[in-house]
């Protein structure tokens, strides 16, 4: 018998087995070969050798879609009102899955050009409020105001709309009840960024 040969690591005696393991097939005859290749098979096809186990695969929902208000939102403001005034508080939803709960953001579309008169700001609830800008509006100089609202998800990649809030100046009484208002439909446009 031939004295065992001592390797200098693992993966030296890993590699002569390998070898050797090669070297035998290599010499094997035509009909060890055969009987080889039907005892694998027949271990493969044997019943009492294989199981099933169940996997379950959690399909996990992509951040492909962009919030947008909860609803139409019908805002008014008095003639008389004062700046710093909130009128209204909107929120928003999201078809998505949301892991750490509805998160978004808000803030005016082009800032320069609408929040003179009014401004959104976030109140980092999911929810918005909207702001008076100046003291006092005049119905017969304007009576609708169109502001657009950037609403973002914090998903990845994020996703952003902007939804346009219709808000309509009012006559009001000295406890700012509304005293009349023109009936305009409201309307919301809604453009999807990216
Ligand atoms: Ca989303």
């Amino acid at each position: 018998m031939a004295p065992h040969k001592k390797y200098a690591n693992d993966n030296e005696r890993k590699a002569a087995k390998v070898q050797r393991r090669r070297q035998q097939r290599a010499n094997e005859t035509l009909e060890e070969q055969q009987h080889r290749w039907d005892k694998n098979n027949a271990y493969k096809r044997n019943p009492k050798e294989s199981s099933r186990v169940p996997v379950f695969i959690k399909v996990l929902d992509v951040n492909d879609n962009a919030p947008e208000f909860a609803m139409l939102y019908e805002i008014f403001v008095c003639e008389n009102a004062k700046a710093e005034q909130i009128i209204h508080t909107v929120s928003a939803i999201d078809k998505d899955d949301s892991y750490s709960g509805l998160q978004f953001s808000y803030e005016v579309a082009n800032p320069a050009a609408h929040s003179t008169n009014f401004t959104v700001k976030d109140n980092r609830d999911n929810t918005a409020g909207i702001y008076t800008r100046r003291n006092g509006y005049s119905r017969h100089e304007m009576n609708t105001y169109l502001l657009p609202v950037v609403i973002s998800d914090y998903g990845f990649p994020i996703q952003s709309s902007t939804g346009t809030l219709t808000i309509r100046v009012c006559a009001c009484d000295h406890k700012e009840a509304i005293t009349a208002k023109q009936t305009i439909p409201v309307t919301v446009n809604r453009v999807d960024l990216i």
